[in-house]
């Protein structure tokens, strides 16, 4: 093959790099390219943290690129006109990508694949982002699973592959065709940023992963379910969505650092960490098999939820005002930052949902619009999880007690008091229920909470009730309240 194009999308790495590295060894000569696409940018799902962390990481990958003596061609337009044009211009035999799996990168694909076949150019995808594809981790029967635990067997029951080789230098000078420049901010691209920067790029990514494996994974079962200044959880989701790091490359060195774990309660942890990948690779191959759960519940009966909770009270849960101090610290991290712990995911979704009695598709939104490593496919899952209507949920009459658990997650009440300075000076005892002390609360000036627990507790089973069979009612609700 004479010239290879590459196109970047969510795979913004030159290390383990399976379309890239088929390129460069296939092609006589490399042309990598990447296409603004004004369809993602201004889509309602999308938001300045995800913006700003996809320029950063294009940067240094063009930097990546230019130091081996390759270039990053930059358009802009609809991938279907810009991706074969660009194609014809480079006299390209063939356009590499590796897949993605949302409804909408299939539909793009396939316009793009059509678009370039009229030109006489084939599209050639790639598995990459994944260990195992959609169709790959199947049941005895040939069906996909829906249920984790068994899809979890399965997975780890069949071979993982290894990493791909780094790009190598050019083997022919790169194409001398126009390219734009990378805009200096998001906002330039619609995405003003007022918000901390989440480190972004190929070499954040694999030094965030040697950090996070040198130590903290061998206490990952006890970190992942408290909330601490160092954070006990690797943060390494925004790399792992866009691709500036190679899943290969982290499950290689996850077993090397397991061959060094100090204590068998280490493997465990990092027994433990590996199934939260899998979980990542359990929700991508739902999204793929069941594209419809992008736009409904997986459990079709909980469609008919007559969801009760007002727009004031969406309003209040965005904006870390709901009275009830964990979920309006996590809600106010995630504004500041992009970022939320999983467990303050949890707890926040339940709440919107089993408290607020709001639908968990504007949470779904939300989230979609401000989480730096917002991703579709794990974000639709953690909702529907928390809502009780996905694939794998939790039972509807599972609710989170706010109080219980944050004492659970935060027992000194440090996060509340980082990121609801109205509570900077509670006192221990009542930093999480600060209405147990109705003179603290006036003078904190912190909201009374919006909503009661308990009263909305019940209203929330009936709610469920009234579109569930009567075999599914809750055995005592009391045990059920965590
Ligand atoms: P670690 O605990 O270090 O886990 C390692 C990696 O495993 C993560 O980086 C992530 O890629 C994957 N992972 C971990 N837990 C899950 C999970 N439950 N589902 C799928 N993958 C997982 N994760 C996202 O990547 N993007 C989202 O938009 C997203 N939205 C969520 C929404 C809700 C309501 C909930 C409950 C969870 C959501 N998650 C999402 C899953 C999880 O919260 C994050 O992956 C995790 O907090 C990222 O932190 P970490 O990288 O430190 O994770
Ligand atoms: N991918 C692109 O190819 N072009 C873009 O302009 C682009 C913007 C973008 C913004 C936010 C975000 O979270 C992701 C973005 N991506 C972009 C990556 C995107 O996830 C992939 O292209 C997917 O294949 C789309 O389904």
């Amino acid at each position: 093959m004479k010239t290879a194009l590459h196109w970047f999308r969510r795979d913004l790495r030159i290390t383990d790099n399976t379309a890239l590295w088929q390129a460069y060894t296939e092609g006589d000569r490399l042309v990598a390219a990447f296409c603004w696409d004004e369809a993602i940018l201004k889509s309602p799902d999308v938001g300045p943290a995800r913006v700003h962390f996809l320029l950063r990481s294009l940067e240094a990958l063009s930097r990546n690129l230019e130091s081996l003596g390759h270039r990053l061609i930059v358009r802009h337009g609809p991938p279907e006109q810009v991706i074969p044009g660009l194609a014809h211009e480079v006299g390209a035999d063939a356009v590499f990508v590796n897949r993605d799996y949302e409804p909408y990168s299939v539909a793009r694909d396939r316009r793009v694949a059509e678009a370039l076949a009229g030109r006489g150019i084939v599209l050639r995808s790639h598995k990459d982002s994944v260990i195992h594809e959609e169709r790959e981790v199947l049941t005895r029967t040939g069906t996909v699973f829906s249920v984790f635990t068994p899809y979890s067997r399965a997975w780890k029951a069949r071979p993982v592959s290894w990493p791909v080789p780094r790009l190598g230098p050019p083997k022919a000078p790169p194409p001398v065709v126009p390219s734009l420049p990378l805009p200096a901010d998001a906002r330039e691209l619609g995405h003003p940023l007022a918000q901390e920067v989440f480190p972004a790029g190929e070499r954040a990514g694999l030094e965030a992963l040697d950090r996070f494996l040198e130590a903290r994974v061998f206490d990952y079962d006890h970190g992942r379910n408290v909330l601490s200044l160092e954070p006990g959880t690797s943060q390494l989701s925004p790399h792992l969505r866009f691709g500036t790091l190679g899943i290969r490359t982290v499950l290689e060195r996850l077993q090397s650092a397991r061959a060094k774990a100090p204590t068998a309660a280490g493997q465990k942890s990092c027994d433990t960490w590996l199934s939260e990948l899998i979980w990542r690779e359990f929700y991508l191959q739902i999204l793929s098999n069941h594209p419809r759960v992008a736009t409904g519940a997986f459990r079709p009966e909980y469609e008919r939820i007559q969801w009760e909770g007002t727009d004031a009270q969406f309003e209040a849960w965005c904006a870390g005002q709901t009275g009830y101090p964990i979920v309006d610290a996590a809600m106010r991290c995630l504004a500041a930052t992009g970022w939320m712990h999983n467990r303050l995911r949890m707890i926040v979704a339940m709440f919107l949902t089993k408290d607020l009695l709001v639908s968990w598709q504007r949470g779904e939104r939300h989230f979609m619009r401000t989480l730096v490593d917002g991703d579709l496919a794990a974000n639709n899952g953690g909702w529907q999880w928390s809502a009780g209507c996905g694939t794998d949920a939790a039972p509807y009459f599972r609710i989170f007690n706010p109080v219980t658990q944050a004492e659970k997650c935060d027992p000194d009440g440090s996060f509340v008091r980082r990121w609801v300075p109205e509570l900077r000076d509670a006192p221990s005892d009542c930093v999480h229920a600060p209405w147990n002390r109705p003179l603290f609360l006036t003078k904190s000036r912190y909201a009374s909470p919006i909503v009661q627990h308990d009263i909305q507790r019940g209203r929330c089973l009936a709610m469920y009730q009234a579109v569930k069979g009567a075999s599914t009612e809750p055995r005592t609700p009391d045990t059920l309240d965590e």
